[in-house]
């Protein structure tokens, strides 16, 4: 693939996923990753960019002027948005961050674009796509039945939401108004390797390796549909090369957990890969632990269309991801270290 691709919060969790995984594919690809490097983000996560192809560039997509030199001097014939403050418990407890980033950064991006974008030629205008990364959380919460389709109403409950909501409304109504060719995608939760532990799965495969209480809101009855990170760049890659312009896709694993059921196989996991603790199984560190205020009961994808129209559908299912997910953390450890120097679910919960 000989094509320049921007990526923006490829130093996070799911972006540093999708470069390793442009890089695994092609010899050719250039990638342009402009991160802020927050407490989120390592620079460990993408071993294997080639430093003649791969430049990392700290900086906020905020920021108009570096977002307009950025373009003119790579001239990207793709952009995929990753960049965001993504941790719904941090969205509570300061919104300002996420309407910065997830909001006005994302309009500043979207603005930035679609200046350079028109101005190009006519030919390389047509190639050119804007995707942008977002989430079912959007849509709000579900009872006991029922799945988010493309169409469900947005409902956003919490800040985080809120804002990733507004900024799918700003990408909308850059196609609608301006006719900028995007793409959106809405995923549900991700889990694997290089996640950031103050999220569930890492945080308490983390814990439960050290000994550690496995915090669990509420009564852990609340549901959550898991994707594998490296399905979900799939996804990505496959709608930014076949999506019809203009068009929302939901991604989703057709893996619906409760919270402690994942918590329940994490810990037996965790004790048949690295030993059982002196005080018995895992399981006894499990702690019920005060609920997150609005907190979403239930989310769970269809996702006919990206499969009907684009034949995607998830490659691993959950327990060996999980089982992969957890080896890569029990080996990993330097990576860790660097990701908690600065861990604020540590800073909680404990964790380091
Ligand atoms: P993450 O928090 O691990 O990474 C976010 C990255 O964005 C970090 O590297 C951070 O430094 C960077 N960033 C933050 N603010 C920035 C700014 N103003 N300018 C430039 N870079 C900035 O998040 P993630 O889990 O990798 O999520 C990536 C995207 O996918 C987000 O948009 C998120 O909403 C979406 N998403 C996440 C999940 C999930 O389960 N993690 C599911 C669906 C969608
Ligand atoms: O310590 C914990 N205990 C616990 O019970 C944590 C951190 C979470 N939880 C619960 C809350 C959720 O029901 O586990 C579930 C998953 O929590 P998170 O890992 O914080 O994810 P969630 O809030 O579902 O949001 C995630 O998925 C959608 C990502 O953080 C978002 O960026 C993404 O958009």
């Amino acid at each position: 693939m000989n094509r320049t691709i921007l990526v923006t919060g490829g130093a996070g969790f799911i972006g540093s996923c999708f470069i390793r995984q442009l890089f695994q594919d092609s010899t050719e690809v250039r990638v342009v990753n402009l991160d802020k490097l927050t407490y989120a983000a390592t620079t460990l996560s993408t071993p294997n960019a080639p430093a003649d192809r791969y430049q990392l560039v700290e900086g906020d997509i905020g920021d108009a002027q570096l977002v307009e030199a950025l373009l003119e001097e790579h001239q990207p014939d793709w952009i995929v948005n990753f960049a965001a403050e993504s941790h719904v418990d941090r969205s509570i407890d300061g919104p300002a961050a996420f309407v910065a980033t997830n909001v006005v950064g994302t309009c500043n991006l979207l603005d930035r674009v679609y200046q350079w974008w028109r101005q190009r030629a006519e030919e390389t205008q047509r190639d050119f796509r804007f995707l942008h990364v977002s989430t079912d959380e959007v849509y709000g919460s579900l009872g006991p039945t029922g799945l988010f389709r493309e169409d469900t109403p947005y409902r956003p409950n919490s800040p985080y939401s809120a804002s990733k909501a507004a900024s799918d409304h700003f990408v909308r109504a850059y196609h609608h108004t301006f006719g900028l060719p995007v793409l959106t995608t809405n995923c549900s939760n991700n889990y694997g390797p290089y996640q950031f532990p103050e999220k569930l799965i890492p945080l308490v495969t983390l814990n439960a390796i050290a000994g550690k209480a496995l915090p669990v809101y509420g009564d852990g009855s609340n549901v959550r549909d898991w994707l594998f990170v490296e399905d979900h760049c799939r996804a990505i890659q496959t709608v930014l090369q076949q999506g019809r312009v203009g068009e929302v896709y939901n991604v989703g694993g057709d893996n619906e957990q409760s919270n402690l059921q994942v918590v329940q196989t994490i810990c037996d996991v965790v004790d048949e890969l690295s030993g059982a603790l002196p005080g018995g199984p895992r399981r006894n560190l499990i702690t019920f632990v005060k609920d997150r205020p609005g907190h979403d009961r239930r989310y769970a994808i269809d996702f006919g269309k990206l499969h009907t129209e684009l034949g995607w559908q998830p490659q691993l299912d959950f327990e060996n991801g999980l089982r992969q997910t957890i080896a890569w953390y029990l080996e990993n450890q330097a990576w860790v270290d660097a990701a908690s120097s600065a861990n604020y679910a540590g800073e909680r919960l404990g964790h380091v």
